[in-house]
């Protein structure tokens, strides 16, 4: 047993029993084709990259996926910059050292700023080794209260609005417990009508991704009529101000995606009323100890949250369901089934719902492993750093 072990900064640090030294960090970029074309307000996608984190240690792998995806649209990280991030300046700090807790971990990398989906890749990664080597499911570590999940469907810009009320049909149909549409200026209220026309009772949603700026207010002013959940990211990420702005003129909560990085900027953000609800992924927040925080926070202040998504492979996704076991997870997520998204997955197991509910994996951290064969034709590149 390791009784010391060398902090980042070249500091002495006592490493208790049960820290956990990483022997050897893999990184593999694989492509993935989605079944169908995603059109957002930044872009469409259909061809896409992901990155996956494998931590080693005991004979143990612990997964983790960046959720960076091929173009800086959503974030300005891509995965060509969380790959040199994690190559360049995550990785030399990781390999060859023990740590007890992900805090540690996560203080080990304090001077990396930013740059969270590429440090959420490895801290996740941490959490399912710590979880495997415990023999528990993940869920149970993060202090879950649940193993099943309600889930929904996040529905793409479509090409009409006879598309979009037909996806809205079929997802419904299959199950989905809320149903969230895409929408971009130009593209809103009139397919948004024709859905609430269609479906008077169901739970919906839509999600600008930061779309608009406050002069756009007679948009959501209409929205507002349609009796949504709530509009998810209508404005710039760093623009509290005008949600709070905006908020004020609306019935309809405001949900926090992309304006929310920390529990700080949660409790900001909710303090000052500039949403209501907030979509916590674990990935864009630097990993699980940051998004429990922000659930802690939210939870605080009366405010649900949801699991969002991210085109996630089947280890982000893994991670998805582990996390949005926490109580505070009171509306459904964005972790439809996997199969609604791939052809072939890269874990042994498919993640799918039956009439709207995930059951969380029980076997020991993820509860599931990577499928290698899956990789093979598929991997775009690959590393493993030693110590
Ligand atoms: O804003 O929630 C988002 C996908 C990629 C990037 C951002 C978002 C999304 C989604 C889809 O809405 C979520 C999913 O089904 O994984
Ligand atoms: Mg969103």
């Amino acid at each position: 047993m390791r009784t010391v072990a060398t902090g980042a900064a070249g500091s002495v640090v006592a490493a208790s029993a049960a820290a956990i030294r990483i022997e050897a960090v893999e990184l593999i970029e694989v492509s993935a084709r989605l079944r169908f074309r995603f059109e957002t307000s930044f872009g469409a996608q259909q061809e896409l990259t992901r990155l996956l984190v494998v931590l080693h240690s005991e004979g143990l792998e612990g997964l983790g996926e960046v959720v960076a995806m091929g173009s800086p649209g959503y974030s300005h990280e891509t995965t060509a910059t969380a790959w040199e991030v994690l190559e360049s300046h995550v990785l030399p700090l990781v390999v060859g050292r023990a740590f007890a807790t992900p805090a540690q971990l996560l203080g080990a990398l304090a001077g990396i700023r930013g740059n969270d989906m590429a440090v959420a890749g490895v801290e996740t990664a941490f959490w399912d080794l710590l979880a495997r080597r415990a023999g528990m499911p993940l869920w149970q570590l993060l202090g879950g209260v649940r193993s099943e999940v309600e889930v929904g469907a996040s529905i793409g810009i479509q090409a009409d609005g006879a598309a979009t009320v037909a996806a809205a049909e079929r997802h419904a149909a299959e199950g989905y417990r809320r149903l969230k549409f895409k929408i971009k200026p130009g593209w809103d209220v009139e397919p948004l009508r024709a859905v609430r026309a269609a479906l008077p009772e169901a739970v919906l949603t839509v999600d600008a991704n930061s779309a608009y700026r406050l002069s756009d207010a007679r948009v959501f002013d209409a929205l507002d009529e349609l009796g949504l959940d709530y509009i998810e990211q209508p404005l710039g990420a760093a623009d509290l101000h005008d949600h709070v702005m905006l908020q004020r003129r609306l019935r309809t909560p405001l949900c926090l995606d992309e304006s929310i990085h920390s529990a700080e900027d949660a409790r900001k953000a909710l303090a000052t009323d500039a949403g209501r609800v907030i979509n916590v992924k674990v990935g864009r927040v630097r990993g699980h100890l940051s998004a429990r925080r922000i659930h802690d926070v939210a939870l605080a202040f009366g405010a649900p949250v949801w699991c969002g998504g991210m085109l996630e492979l089947g280890v982000g996704r893994a991670h998805n369901l582990h996390m949005s076991t926490l109580e505070g997870y009171t509306l459904p997520g964005d972790t439809a089934s996997a199969s609604r998204y791939w052809e072939e997955d890269v874990i042994d197991t498919w993640l799918d719902a039956k009439d709207g509910v995930q059951s969380v994996p029980q076997g020991p951290g993820l509860g599931v492993d990577l499928a290698r064969s899956a990789l093979t034709g598929r991997t775009v590149r690959r590393l493993e750093a030693l110590p």
